[in-house]
């Protein structure tokens, strides 16, 4: 499945154990160029969002607070990555429908995207993600 988890760069504080600090470079760190960073907060526990892929967009996601579950599916297999570390990024490609289900009030999902707000980039029909994915498929196998 187009998805992958990366290990994000994280320092100490300098002098004293106050914390730590977690990175990413435009150009240096990430698959793809930096175009947008959005964030979402203020869910309640047990709410989902998402539900739809992306046709080209690439993105980062991060929890940079709390606990949420991810769920990826890519029209043949399903699978759920839990995100509760700053310091821990999943990268999702075109391609993966995915879901978000916050674990704990008022995490906080940070993410990094390959290009501007696009509402024609997202499917958010299912049965029409199937038929996409599947295209998709032949496409990258010819
Ligand atoms: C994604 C997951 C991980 C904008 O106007 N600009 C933006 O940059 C974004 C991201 C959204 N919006 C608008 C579109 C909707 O009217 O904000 C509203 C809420 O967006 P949505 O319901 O798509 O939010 P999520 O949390 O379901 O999905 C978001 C991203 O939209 C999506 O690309 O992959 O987070």
């Amino acid at each position: 499945m187009n998805y992958s988890l990366i290990n994000i760069k994280t320092c100490s504080s300098l002098h004293k154990d106050i914390g730590n600090l977690s990175f990413f470079e435009a150009e240096k760190d990430l698959p793809f160029e930096i175009k947008r960073v959005y964030y979402t907060y203020g869910v309640k526990k047990g709410e989902t969002r998402g539900f739809h892929s992306h046709k080209t967009l690439h993105q980062l996601l991060v929890c940079v607070y709390g606990s949420i579950t991810v769920a990826l599916e890519d029209g043949h297999s399903y699978e759920e990555v839990h995100l509760d570390d700053p310091s821990v990024g999943l990268l999702i490609g075109p391609g993966v429908w995915h879901t978000m289900k916050w674990l704990e009030d008022d995490s906080v999902l940070c993410v990094a995207a390959s290009d501007y707000y696009d509402a024609g980039d997202y499917i958010r029909d299912y049965y029409e993600f199937l038929d996409y994915a599947e295209n998709l498929e032949e496409k990258i196998e010819s």
